[in-house]
């Protein structure tokens, strides 16, 4: 790969980052010291696994499955709701982002609250595929999107919306997230989907559906960068299926201000050093000459 960025702090829908590359929400984000430890092997900043206005302990088994080209998951948003500040109180000052998720603006709003001061700020899971009553269950009703967006962005830290791709025009929701106050619009989160088995003639997965995340979403997740890019005016965070430098730059072109990397993780946890170390140069270019690059 020949194009490289000029690195440096990156200031990205109100949080400030080491790096233009984030931990995704759901990986690695369950404790306060995973967290730690994604900073520490280079991730620019990272996302807390979601969380609600209760404790939930997910879905009934099986929860994920390796599917060609990335996994399946229903694990169906398991969270230990609000003890869960303790995990991120040490870590006050970093780029910590508290994912969180609701059934209404209110328990948005409830949930944000516990984490003011702490966070740096803000990811409104509007898009879990599989969540009955959560997630894109309110996050493909525009109007639900801004007023979950509105109901958390009035209490004043930077406020980020995560996307779902199922739906027609992804545009629409980031416009109702940015009329909603957003800072910035995360897409993609996972894409419905499911598998059979065909031993047991049944859904491999306890909840049956599930969303689909890895290298096969990347060119839906591009697509859907492209397309907010051209409806929208505040930064857009792309996610889905980024594994390398390469796929950052592609993600920056089609209109991303910074990316997430989520289930490549899994295959590398250093992956974060290793996309740093191929996507930056000090004789690079600012990102903020591709960005959206594609476009004119
Ligand atoms: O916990 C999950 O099952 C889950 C969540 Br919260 C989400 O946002 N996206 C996803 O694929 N799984």
């Amino acid at each position: 790969m020949t194009l490289k960025i000029a690195p440096g702090m990156v200031t990205v829908g109100g949080v400030t980052l080491s790096n233009h590359c984030i931990l995704a929400a759901g990986v690695l984000g369950t404790t306060g010291s995973s967290l730690a430890r994604a900073l520490a092997n280079g991730a620019g900043g990272v996302v807390t696994k979601s969380i609600g206005p209760f404790p939930c302990e997910g879905h009934p088994g099986p929860c994920v499955v390796e599917v060609e080209g990335g996994l399946l998951n229903a694990m169906g948003l398991p969270n230990p709701s609000r003890e869960f500040v303790s995990e991120v109180e040490p870590l006050a000052g970093k780029p910590v982002i508290v994912s969180i998720y609701g059934g209404d603006p209110g328990e948005f709003r409830m949930v944000a609250s516990w984490f003011e001061g702490i966070a740096a700020g803000f990811e409104l899971n509007l898009s879990c595929p599989h969540a009955a009553g959560y997630g894109a269950a309110l996050g493909t009703n525009p109007l639900l999107v801004e007023e979950c967006t509105r109901a958390v962005s009035g209490l004043g830290s930077p406020t980020w919306v995560k996307l779902t791709p199922n739906v027609t025009d992804i545009a629409i929701c980031g416009k109702a997230a940015e009329r909603g106050g957003a800072s910035a619009i995360v897409a993609i989160n996972t894409v419905k989907a499911m598998r059979i088995s065909t031993a047991l003639k049944r859904p491999v997965l306890g909840n049956r559906y599930g969303g689909l995340s890895g290298k096969a979403v990347f060119p839906i997740a591009i697509r859907c960068v492209y397309e907010l890019y051209e409806a929208c005016s505040i930064p857009i965070i792309g996610c889905g299926g980024i594994s390398g430098a390469e796929d950052v730059i592609e993600m920056m072109m089609a209109g991303a201000s910074a990316v997430q990397v989520g289930t490549a993780v899994k295959d590398d946890p250093a992956i974060f050093q290793s996309i740093v170390s191929h996507l930056y140069s000090s004789e690079g270019v600012q990102a903020e000459t591709i960005v959206g690059c594609a476009h004119e």
